[in-house]
């Protein structure tokens, strides 16, 4: 149908910026809202992806991989279109080097596939759709990061999601989030294996894959080097990243250009200062397998040292502050994402409005003020909400099922939403 052939640009339907490009923007911003009220179009967003399996195979195949390796800016057949340059006020011409080093756009994909598989159980996607982009992305990763003398897999040549620093060698977002499509690769395929043997058979044929390879990637997934710290608790973004000069960017408020803008691009690349959260995004998306104080640490270290270049960058420090209960700070960060658009703080709005940015928002309301999460046993809530918001209300859907989240609320439960069928 046409719906699947489709996504959603970064601007939505509303403005020409990015020429209705898709970036991650969809799958780790916009699509959890999608996941939990309007799942049909969930799908429909993911089947565009696996609509695009064939460009990501060649653009793998292209840097000498296998496996998918999404592009970074998409459009109807999934050929990378991210511009190769662009041109400054200045006349110079800037490589825009994002399609080949953005490669995170790959496990967010598949983080894309799981969101949906674990809030629908919808068999007949992870059959038809889910699986196969699972194991494809894990597949590139277990090529990608490469095994050196010193007994550890590394991924060098990178840009994660804070693009002031590019060619990095071992990102920490982007290593965390392979590590985790690596681990899901190989759980899905013994998914199959076990429940859906037929569908396994058909499947593993066509993409040439024997029963071994899954496995050998959790052997790759515990072999990549993470840049944590155990002393410290701290992940370093990157090699290199903690002996960065060090820029008090609270000297530079208020502020009304880019920090790259005013002090150069050259300069901030050789600092510590980063365009948006990469480790703080991390722990945002796989914040169960972080302990407390690893979260905490990792929060107010990054935190400060955040520019806020991107658009995508406030809320999820909105939602992280507000899960880790510093419901001031939350706040502050959720008023300046919601100025993005109604303030027009970047200056752009003519150009649409920044989809991203709202679908954090309303991950910062949800999964950060009402605190909504999801275990085994179903839905819970653990709130913090600001001390005047009257409340907070939300009707969702998990595993097949209406619910209702009303805050606050003296019986302090998710129920079935009353008047909706189950
Ligand atoms: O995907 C984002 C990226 O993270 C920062 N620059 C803009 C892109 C599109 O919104």
């Amino acid at each position: 149908g046409g719906t699947h052939r489709v996504s959603i640009g970064a601007r939505a339907l509303t403005g020409a910026a990015y020429g209705g490009h898709v970036f991650w923007d969809t799958e780790i911003f916009m699509l959890p809202f999608y996941v939990l009220t309007w799942p049909e179009a969930a799908r429909a967003l993911l089947t565009y992806r696996h609509r695009t399996l064939p460009a990501a195979r060649d653009k793998a195949a292209h840097h000498g991989e296998r496996g998918a390796f999404y592009a970074w800016e998409s459009a109807d057949t999934g050929q990378d279109v991210t511009p190769p340059f662009v041109v400054a006020p200045n006349g110079e011409v800037i490589p825009i080097l994002l399609a080949d080093q953005e490669q995170h756009i790959s496990a967010d994909v598949a983080y894309g596939v799981w969101t949906y598989w674990r809030a629908t159980r919808d068999e007949g996607f992870l059959l038809d759709v889910g699986a196969e982009i699972l194991l494809e992305t894990a597949r590139f990763w277990a090529g990608r990061a490469k095994l050196e003398s010193d007994g550890l897999r590394h991924i060098r040549g990178v840009v994660g999601p804070d693009e002031y620093h590019e060619t990095v060698d071992d990102d920490a977002y982007t290593n965390g989030m392979a590590q985790w499509n690596l681990e899901t690769g190989n759980a899905v395929a013994r998914l199959l294996v076990e429940r859906w043997p037929e569908r396994w058979r058909v499947l593993s044929e066509s993409l040439a894959m024997d029963a071994a390879e899954p496995l050998a990637w959790s052997a790759a997934a515990r072999e990549l080097y993470t840049g944590f710290d155990v002393r410290t608790g701290l992940f370093e973004q990157f090699q290199g990243y903690f002996g960065l000069e060090e820029i008090d960017l609270a000297a530079f408020e208020p502020r009304n250009a880019p920090i790259d803008v005013l002090l150069g691009r050259e300069r901030i690349r050789q600092s510590k200062t980063i365009k948006q959260p990469d480790v703080v995004m991390l722990l945002h998306l796989l914040w169960d397998r972080f302990p407390p104080e690893v979260r905490e640490a990792n929060f107010r270290y990054y935190e400060p040292r955040c520019a806020h270049g991107s658009s995508l960058s406030p809320a999820i420090h909105a939602a992280v502050a507000a899960r880790l209960g510093d419901v001031r700070l939350a706040e502050r960060y959720f008023r300046q994402a919601s100025d993005i658009d109604l303030g027009d703080n970047m200056g752009n709005a003519a150009a649409g409005v920044h989809a991203a940015a709202l679908g954090g928002l309303w991950q910062a309301a949800v999964f950060g003020f009402a605190g909504l999460r999801f275990t085994e046993e179903g839905p819970e809530h653990q709130p913090n909400l600001p001390p005047q918001w009257r409340g907070v209300s939300l009707r969702f859907k998990w595993r097949g099922k209406d619910h209702e989240l009303k805050l606050p609320d003296d019986r302090a439960r998710i129920g079935a939403a009353p008047g909706i069928a189950p």
